[in-house]
């Protein structure tokens, strides 16, 4: 018996220095002081020893199996530590690293000059109205007195839906809808989506428009012209020079178009080498919005009273505001997403 308990002593002191980890300790650990574990078995089986030797016996087993354990903490305390100073050194977290950069978006210039145009015109009283992309055939032509042979219905300019479904070719539909529903006196602006069969350097199949009306009692022409002026002298300048030309559209009569005096060679029509200045076309003008008094037909479709109400509406490109005022050439630069053409606005 003793020497099976010195035997052990040994075996499991020597076992416990061998462990390299903490898994093994805890193999050790169940060799010998499991349940199964021998130093267990041993003190188990201390009945059967005779009475006399039992109290030396029992002594010296409890005092191996102190040993054992306070070996197994003092290596598990070691095993430990020994991690812990691994994992400090390996996984170091260095606080004072930068972090990532998110990079910071920013309103496209279209929406930006689309914006400023809102702005002037709810400074002036307009609200603002939107409506749907996709239009029925009624709201995008027939209420705005565009004939049924009339050329804007053309396939060649207008991308079907259906049979009387369109991509909205204006922002009028929205002006038609905000009509039916309320009576006057209405100030309302719609910015928004258009799209027309058009692929050039000046013209997109997708491109953005504001458009707007005022109606009430003795609304005039000269209303018109004030507050059309008043917009581009905002817009583009106080000196800004402006005239308006006779004109057609199926929703306005009289109608008219307003031209800005030449933004790139001031109205003089000629470049600074003498050429003829290329925005303007040697005129010293450039057209930049369509504008005239609503047609009383337009009010008809509308239930309006044409002979107590008046009222001017107006139409402007945004691409083109856009272009004029930062001397682009080609529409298309809006589109391509280029972050070095976008970065400039
Ligand atoms: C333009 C030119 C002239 C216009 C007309 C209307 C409506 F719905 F009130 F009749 N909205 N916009 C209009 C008039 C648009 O764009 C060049």
């Amino acid at each position: 018996m003793r020497a099976d308990l010195e035997r052990i002593r040994h075996d499991a002191l020597a076992d416990l220095d061998r462990c390299a980890d903490e898994a093994a300790l805890e193999e050790a650990r169940l060799r010998y002081l499991g349940r199964k574990g021998e130093l267990t078995a041993v003190l188990r089986g201390m009945r059967e020893v005779p009475e006399a030797e039992r109290p030396a016996m029992g002594e010296l087993a409890n005092t191996i199996k102190v040993e054992v354990e306070e070996r197994l903490a003092a290596i598990r305390r070691r095993l430990e530590e020994e991690r812990l100073a691994k994992s400090l050194a390996e996984e170091r977290l260095d606080v004072t690293l930068p972090g990532i950069r998110l990079p910071r978006g920013r309103v496209h210039p279209l929406m930006q000059v689309q914006e400023e145009v809102t702005g002037i015109f709810v400074a002036m009283g307009f609200e603002v109205a939107e409506g749907p992309d996709i239009e029925d055939d009624y709201h995008n032509f027939e209420a705005l007195n565009i004939p049924r042979d009339h050329p804007a219905r053309d396939m060649q300019d207008t991308f079907f839906v259906s049979e009387d479904r369109v991509l909205r070719t204006h922002t009028s539909p929205v002006q038609i809808r905000v009509m039916e529903s309320r009576q006057p006196p209405l100030r309302v602006i719609a910015p928004g989506a258009v799209y027309r069969q058009d692929d050039d350097v000046t013209h997109s199949p997708t491109f953005h428009q504001i458009e707007g009306f005022w109606v009430d009692e003795r609304i005039t022409f000269g209303d018109l012209k004030g507050v059309l002026s008043e917009f581009l002298r905002r817009f583009f300048g106080p000196g800004t020079r402006v005239r308006f030309r006779p004109s057609f559209f199926p929703f306005t009569e009289p109608s008219a178009e307003v031209d800005i005096g030449c933004v790139l060679c001031g109205g003089s029509g000629k470049q600074a080498d003498g050429a003829a200045c290329r925005m303007c076309k040697q005129s010293g003008w450039v057209e930049i919005l369509g504008s005239g008094m609503i047609d009383p037909n337009v009010f008809g479709f509308v239930g309006y009273d044409a002979e107590r109400f008046s009222g001017f509406a107006f139409g402007v490109g945004v691409e083109r505001l856009a272009m004029l005022r930062y001397g682009i050439g080609d529409i298309r630069l809006f589109y391509e997403n280029d972050l070095r053409f976008l970065r400039q606005f």
